[in-house]
């Protein structure tokens, strides 16, 4: 008897596992037909909170640079980091003589040792040029005039990148590389700390910047982790050298 009920036990238990697996077998798998959309912010919706300084908005959307900068770092970046800056340029400038200035004029001209100043003007101006020198469209070449004076200051194009990786990786701690036109039209590659900049009263190289590069780790940790070098090379399929020889012709164009 007792082997009896010992084998029903056995028996129920063994039916219950059938019906566990049943139920796991049971579990659909997604439908490699469906594709799941993924719904992105608008970069067009992030505003200041205050004026002068404004988001400028940005020319692509959020995904539109993957697969060199995925979509959450862009959506980070711009509307978290660049706003951040933006709201506190404007708190920064409050009540002072910078409020009629161009962001150019405040960076010329600022005390270095207002920090809050510094680092946010500096923020705001660096990450405009930064995003607007970005572009998915694939291909872009620099044009004739830049062309030339890319090979006479530096032999080469190729040779240009790898002194703006070059610059980069010789960079401690967070900053940013820079691509500048000098008084006398030379162009030359240089690179700042924190968020100052070539405008700046300190600036070890000044002139003109016509491409700037973060590389501060927020720019790229997600997708390359530490490795800037990596970071650089698929930007530069990112950078649209159009607008960079826009900035160029600009920076030489005699003043009236
Ligand atoms: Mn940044």
């Amino acid at each position: 008897m007792k082997k009896i009920v010992l084998s029903s036990l056995f028996f129920i238990s063994f039916l219950f596992s059938c019906k566990k697996e049943k139920v796991l077998q049971e579990v659909q798998l997604p439908d490699p037909n469906v594709v799941e959309e993924i719904i992105y912010a608008n970069p067009a919706d992030v505003k200041t909170k205050e004026k002068p300084f404004e988001m400028k908005g940005l020319a692509y959307q959020y995904n539109d640079l993957e697969p060199y900068i995925d979509a959450r770092t862009m959506e980070i970046h711009y509307s978290k980091h660049h706003l951040g800056y933006a709201n506190k340029l404007n708190t920064a400038i409050k009540d002072t003589e910078f409020k009629t200035n161009t962001i150019e004029e405040i960076l010329n001209k600022l005390d270095l040792n207002n920090s809050f100043l510094r680092n946010n003007a500096g923020g705001y101006y660096n990450h405009n040029l930064f995003f607007e020198i970005l572009s998915p469209k694939k291909g872009t070449k620099p044009s004739t005039t830049f062309g030339e004076a890319i090979n006479r200051d530096f032999g080469s194009f190729n040779l240009m990148t790898s002194k703006l990786v070059e610059a980069s990786t010789g960079l401690f701690g967070s900053g940013w590389v820079w691509l500048i036109v000098d008084k006398d039209g030379k162009l030359k590659i240089t690179n700042t700390i924190n968020q100052d900049n070539p405008l700046m009263l300190n600036a070890v190289e000044k002139g003109t910047p016509i491409l700037a590069i973060d590389v501060w780790e927020h720019a790229y940790y997600l997708k390359y982790q530490n490795n800037r070098t990596e970071y650089l090379e698929g930007l530069f399929n990112i950078i649209n050298w159009e607008i960079v020889s826009k900035k160029y012709d600009n920076s030489i164009a005699p003043k009236l």
